[in-house]
């Protein structure tokens, strides 16, 4: 299948290597980036085009589908670009920055009449991830009833602003919730707490954001993006009858001059690497018979709907507005 990408950044060019490299049946043929330096060096990279706008990248007739790497507020235009040339897309996360232009790419979508759009929570293909979920379908801790998260970052750059921890950030945990416990989230409540001097004067950091399920559960999730000692997500879901943790992968434990040191992962790539590659691969496997499973535009609407009602909340209990879901999306959305 050759692959169209559109932002040849961090994560971008990342995707491109693991599509050439690491996954089977794809190969990228064109890339779009506003910064043409580095998307010339990027194509030269991959054996690829380098298109001049990324309206020539998803109307190329070489290419049979499109990931969109490029920022949050560029993915819907994108995406909706995307469908009405009846292409897959892979869009990384969040789906748009606003539930209004999420909420256009699932009617279009609807509208188009078979899913094309996976949104980029590469979560869902984690083995720790998979391992909470298996336990809790098995039903081996009961009814859940809470979930602790925790999503820690060493630091970010300064284009990272204003609500992006919640944005950018919260939406992972968002949809990993939502997909482990298979119920929607119905009201968000951002608690204060007092800020980090180590992060950037724009940033609110670190965030204490409660979550409620439309079945009553609570989810409690501290995001810090700031936290420097390494990339730490933690995920536990408490049961009637016992808890289930997410076990991360782990390169030993070194002991010696007196004590043991764990090493922790620095930045997403290293935690969640293969998660990426078994993302990429589904992907790729659906998109080549012309369809798309995994997290789909609903599950990205729902997640920026619930981030921008933890954006609106400043402290109060504020009710996620939801619009009604489509058959379309009907049914667990499985990884
Ligand atoms: P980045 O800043 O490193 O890269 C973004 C690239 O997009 C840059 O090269 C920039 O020049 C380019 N760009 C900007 N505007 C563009 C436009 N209109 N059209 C085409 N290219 C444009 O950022 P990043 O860290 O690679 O993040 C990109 C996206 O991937 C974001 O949505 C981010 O949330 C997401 N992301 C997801 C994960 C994950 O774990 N799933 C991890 C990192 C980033
Ligand atoms: C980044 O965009 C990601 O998606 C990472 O997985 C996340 O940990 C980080 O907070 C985001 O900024």
């Amino acid at each position: 299948m050759n692959v169209g990408v559109i932002g040849t950044g961090a994560i971008g060019t990342d995707h491109i290597r693991r599509l050439t490299g690491r996954v089977a049946g794809a190969r990228v043929t064109a890339v779009f980036d506003v910064d043409t330096a580095r998307a010339a060096t990027v194509a030269a990279m991959a054996g690829a085009a380098s298109h001049r706008e990324a309206d020539d990248v998803i109307d190329d007739p070489a290419v049979e589908a499109v990931l969109v790497a490029s920022p949050g507020d560029t993915h819907a235009d994108l995406v909706l670009a995307c469908i009405a040339a009846g292409k897959p897309v892979l869009c990384e996360k969040p789906l748009a920055s606003t539930s209004d232009a999420a909420l256009k790419v699932v009617e279009a979508e609807v509208t188009y009449g078979r899913r094309l759009v996976q949104v980029g929570f590469m979560r869902r293909y984690d083995g720790g991830y998979l391992g909470v979920k298996t336990a809790l379908a098995a039903g081996r801790i009961g009814e859940p009833l809470l979930v602790h998260c925790v999503h820690r970052n060493v630091s970010v750059p300064p284009s990272f602003t204003g609500d992006m921890s919640l944005t950018d950030s919260l939406v992972h945990e968002v949809d990993a919730c939502r997909w482990l416990l298979d119920q929607e989230i119905v009201a968000a409540t951002v608690v204060d707490v007092p800020h980090s001097p180590l992060a950037l004067p724009q940033l609110r950091d670190p965030r204490l954001v409660l979550l409620e399920t439309e079945r009553g559960i609570v989810i409690d999730a501290e995001v810090f993006v700031n936290a420097r000692y390494g990339y730490d997500v933690r995920c536990e879901v408490v049961g009637t009858t016992g808890t289930v943790a997410l076990d991360a992968p782990s390169t030993g434990v070194v002991a010696l001059e007196g004590g043991r040191v764990q090493a922790l992962p620095m930045d997403w790539e290293a935690r969640f690497g293969q998660a990426y590659v078994d993302e990429l691969q589904a992907w790729v496997d659906a998109a080549s018979q012309g369809t798309a499973d995994g997290p789909s535009a609903w599950d990205g609407y729902a997640a920026t709907a619930v981030a921008e009602a933890a954006v609106a909340s400043r402290g109060a209990r504020t009710k996620v507005d939801l619009a009604e879901r489509p058959g379309l999306y009907s049914g667990e959305s499985l990884p």
